[in-house]
């Protein structure tokens, strides 16, 4: 049977979702493509990943939102999770810190932009976090690593559905 899972890539503005996804799926799409930008929500962006004939990948990277109600909306359903973070901006990570705590689907974080010279540690970044959720240092441009991220995330889910 056709299987669809979706995941979500969830993260502060610019911390390199879209650029993080098109290195995974280099026909991804803005929602801007698609003819619905709202300038003042920024943008999403879509990729489909076609695993086999039983199973394709829905990956939707998303701003964290302001509201909670709006954010509980768009992770159900989801199979899985990505938190991505930019490693130069601490300030973005108290938010992202109250996601992790609130999700129970499989998730992972990734530590973005680690090649950036004001790139924080990764032993300050994991201290911050505090969390036993694995987290990935990342450059998003960097393809294979990408996909390497993607594949742990979908093994993950995969000995979710399996339990
Ligand atoms: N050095 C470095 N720059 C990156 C990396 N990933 C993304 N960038 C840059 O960061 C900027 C924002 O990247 P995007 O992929 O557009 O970020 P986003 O999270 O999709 O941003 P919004 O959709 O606007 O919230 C761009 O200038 C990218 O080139 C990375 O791993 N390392
Ligand atoms: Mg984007």
């Amino acid at each position: 049977m056709r299987q669809n899972l979706r995941i979500s890539i969830i993260g502060p503005k610019a911390c390199g979702k879209s650029t993080f996804l098109k290195s995974f799926v280099p026909t991804a799409l803005d929602t801007d493509d698609y003819g619905t930008l709202n300038p003042n929500r920024g943008s999403m962006t879509h990729a489909r990943y076609t695993i086999d004939d039983d199973l394709i990948l829905d990956i939707l990277a998303i701003r964290v939102p302001e509201k909670d109600s709006l954010l509980s909306i768009i992770l159900e359903g989801m199979a899985g999770h990505i938190f991505m973070l930019d490693s130069t901006m601490p300030e973005g990570w108290f938010d992202l810190k109250r996601l992790v705590k609130n999700t129970n689907a499989p998730a992972i974080i990734v530590a973005n932009k680690q090649d950036h010279p004001l790139a924080h540690s990764m032993t300050a970044i994991r201290s911050e976090m505090a969390t036993t959720l694995p987290i990935y240092p990342c450059d998003a441009t960097d393809a294979e690593l990408v996909k390497k991220i993607v594949l742990d995330l979908l093994y993950l889910i995969i000995d979710d559905v399996d339990a």
